[in-house]
Formats: structure tokens, sequence, C-alpha cells
């Protein structure tokens, strides 16, 4: 029943599922780490390191167009960087070495090493500003909920199609006093909201298990990187989604222009944020509903991927032993 959107890409086919897994696991070791020692920077600089040099081992012809750091200063794998071993396949690459540093920081739930591989031209070169976002699971009718209307009109809609009522569905918002209003909004129509501290590819890919996760609808402001790498994950699974960057000062109006985006105030629709065929992966940091995190055993290093193409819809959860810790020491 689940229609395969694409023809295989031979473009991507050369890149080995394991591969992309290497560059995750990688990162989230190196970020695990660093777990719970409260410095967000040093666990964000060891993933980025790590990630680096896994990615440049890859025979790929690869550029980073979306990185993450600008807007709070955090080390980067730059927007522009080349990655790979040159010659190999051209393809754009869209990364979050350690998503949910805070959590990382504090040992909480849901910090992932995140990492997304597109044909060349793929995904959105979006700029590290925020991006408005709407997203929902598998087996609703397309247009449902849409980022332009109200979240009571979602909710209502959303509700009608899961065949509940609004008090039956629960929305996962971040929480900040920028949802003031969204989240009163969510809780008039008598829908449970969820708060999270961060985390918002995690909170988005949520809604694509709504049995398991007991979320339905992921609403609210983050960063358009995470939207990217939100988008590319949700084609490899099915479900909707829809961003908006917000461009609020002159300033990211003129850089986003510089990127290549002539509608400041464009309305993104899933495809248009990933297309093509996809490569997502993340690997676990800390535990959580997702992944479990690594484990630093007695037997080795233990980590836990999910690994999925959009072109085939095949989804890989993949626990690995790692033995030989050296091989995680940075050289
Ligand atoms: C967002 C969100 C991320 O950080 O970027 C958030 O997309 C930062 O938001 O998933 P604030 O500026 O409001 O703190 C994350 O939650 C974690 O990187
Ligand atoms: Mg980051
Ligand atoms: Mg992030």
């Amino acid at each position: 029943m689940s229609t395969i959107e694409k023809p295989r890409s031979a473009v991507l086919e050369r890149i080995l599922t394991l591969e992309v897994v290497r560059v995750t696991e990688r990162a989230a070791v190196a970020a695990a780490r660093l777990r719970g020692r409260g410095d967000e920077k040093a666990a964000d600089q060891a993933a980025v390191d790590a990630m680096r040099r896994e990615l440049n081992v890859l025979p790929i012809d690869g550029v980073v167009v979306i990185g993450e750091g600008e807007r709070d200063e955090a080390p980067m794998l730059y927007i522009g960087e080349t990655v790979g071993t040159g010659g190999g396949v051209k393809v754009d690459i869209a990364l979050d070495p350690l998503e949910g540093t805070t959590l990382c920081a504090k040992n909480q739930p849901n910090s992932l090493a995140v990492l997304a591989i597109a044909e060349r031209g793929g995904l959105l070169n979006a700029p590290d500003v925020y991006m408005d976002k709407i997203a929902i699971g598998p087996g609703y009718p397309k247009g449902v909920v849409d980022l332009d209307a109200t979240p009571a009109e979602n909710i209502k809609a959303l509700a009608k199609a899961k065949g509940v009522a609004p008090e039956d569905i629960t929305a996962l918002i971040m929480d900040r006093p920028r949802h003031a209003a969204l989240i009163e909004a969510v809780r008039a129509t008598g829908a449970a909201v969820q708060l999270i501290s961060d985390g918002d590819v995690a909170g988005v890919i949520h809604t694509t298990e709504p049995e398991e996760t007991g979320v339905d609808i992921y609403l609210g402001i983050g960063g358009a990187p995470e939207g990217v790498l939100a988008a590319a994950a949700l084609r490899c699974i099915g479900g909707q989604m829809q961003g908006r960057l917000i461009l609020d000062t002159e300033e990211k109006r003129a850089r986003a222009k510089r990127m290549g985006i002539a509608e400041a105030d464009k309305k993104y629709e899933m495809h248009e944020l990933a297309s093509g065929d996809v490569y997502f992966a993340a690997t676990g940091v800390t535990d959580g509903s997702l992944l479990s995190g690594v484990r630093f055993g007695r037997h080795g290093v233990s980590t836990e991927t999910l690994v999925m193409r959009s072109a085939t819809r095949t989804k890989r959860w993949i626990k690995a032993v790692h033995p030989l810790v050296e091989k995680f020491r940075t050289e």
C-alpha cells in the first residue's frame, strides 16, 4: 500500500547505508563522552569534529548545504564546506552533529546525531534562522492540516480525519515564551499539549508513530536547519510537513536572498524542503523515545541508529557494538 515515490536513483545507489550510519555513530559517541557535563559547546564541537572526519573518508563529492550554529555561534560544519574524498557521487548534505546540545549537556532524552544526504540540489539551502513548522504522520488525506490555518482549525481537522475528538489529539510544542498564544489556542480546542524543552527533529519524527509516542501533530517555531532535516526524515517515513522561514529583519532577508531564497514568506511543502532521493540517519546520543543513547559498556561502545531512504522507504534500526573502543579516540 505504501507507494514508492520515485524510481530508485542511480545517484544515491552507491552510497552505502552503513557508511552513512558510521558518520552519525561517530558523532554520537563523541558527543556522548561529554553527556551530562553541562558543557554544550564542548559536546557540540566533539560531535562536529567526529562527523567531519568521518564524512571526509566517504567516497562522495559532498557539499554541506545545511550546517548549524550561525545563530548561537555553535561550532559549525560550514555551509558550503566540501566533504568526502571527492570524485564520487555529487550529493548535498544536511547535518546536525549534535541536535539537542542542551539535552546532551543535561543528559536528558532525545539528543541525536543527525545527517541527511540528497542528490545535488535536493535540499533547501536554508539559512540558520527560525522556521515555523507543522507536521503530522502518514495516513491522512493531503492538506488536512496547513501552516496557514489556525491552530484550532488544524486540531479539529486532524481529529476529524483521525476519527476522534479534539480532546484525543496531542500536539507536541517546544516550551518557549514565543509559543504562549499557540499553546493556549491548542488547549482551547480541548487537545493536549506536550511540551518539550528542545529537539524538534525528534519532535517531528514522533508524529509518525502516534500509537507509540502518543503524539499526533508537531507545531511551532524551531530552527530552519532542523526543519530541513525533519522534512528529510518524513520523506523517508511518510507524513506531511510544511515550513516557513522567519525572516523578520532586513539582515536575515538579505542573507536568505544570498542563499537563493527569492520569496521571503514562502510556505515550503515537505518536497520543497527535501526532494528526490534522500537518505536520513540519526544515532541516539542520550536515551530517547526513538533511539537508545550511546552506552559505554564493559565490552565496548553500543550505539543505536535509525537509517532510512526515501526512494524505497526502507527503515533500518542498526544496533551496533564496537569492541574496539580505540577507534573512537580522536587523533
Ligand atoms: C531549535 C530547535 C532545535 O534548539 O533550533 C532550538 O529546532 C533552539 O530554539 O531542535 P531556541 O532558540 O528557542 O532556544 C533545538 O531545540 C535543539 O537544537
Ligand atoms: Mg548543531
Ligand atoms: Mg540543532
